[in-house]
């Protein structure tokens, strides 16, 4: 197991398109568990391959209070998104920003599961848009996409600084 590096907005690589899996093999499932690794030493909710720069299609999810109901969806698909909801939305891509983003309250999701096996899942609430969240990382779209672009600009700038500064 290991910690992964994550990327942070503006990276451009952020905006990198994912590339299906074609087989769920060995290195794809330690991808899966370095990715979980990762997000619950963050801690997040939530983490897409896009993230620590690895540009297939592949998600993390936990949303549970315990920690301990871990999701790793493969090839997700996303269909009958019915119903809103507005959340605060974060990103550990965009570290320290929360700002509300409307979504579908409720989704279908089909998927590879860990084994390569299809999964298929009725997710609402927080756990539904978190999935929507990552998903959008595998299309190189961020939460702050959905912001006005004063806001945007205003976190792009803050995250520069903070990134000069670092270096
Ligand atoms: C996506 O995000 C999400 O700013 C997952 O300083 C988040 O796990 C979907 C995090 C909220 C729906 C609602 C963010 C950690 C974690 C930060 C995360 C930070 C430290 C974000
Ligand atoms: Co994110």
């Amino acid at each position: 197991m290991a910690i992964l590096e994550i990327l942070e907005f503006p990276d451009p690589r952020l905006r990198t398109k994912a590339r299906a899996v074609t087989k769920v093999d060995d290195s794809v499932r330690k991808l899966v568990d370095d990715m979980l690794e990762t997000m619950y030493e963050a801690p997040g909710i939530g983490l897409a391959a896009t993230q620590v720069n690895v540009h297939q299609r592949i998600i993390v999810v936990d949303v549970s209070e315990n920690r301990d109901e871990p999701h790793a969806f493969i090839n997700p698909r996303l269909e009958d998104l019915s119903g809103t909801i507005e959340s605060d939305e974060g990103c550990l891509s965009v570290p320290g920003f929360y700002e509300p983003v409307v979504r579908a309250e409720h989704i279908h999701v089909r998927a590879l599961n860990r084994d390569g096996e299809p999964l298929e899942m009725e997710a609402e609430g927080l756990l539904a848009v978190c999935i929507q969240h990552e998903c959008d990382h595998l299309e190189g779209k961020l939460f702050v996409d959905y912001l006005s672009n004063l806001k945007r600009t205003r976190i792009r700038r803050k995250l520069e600084k903070l990134h000069r500064m670092q270096a």
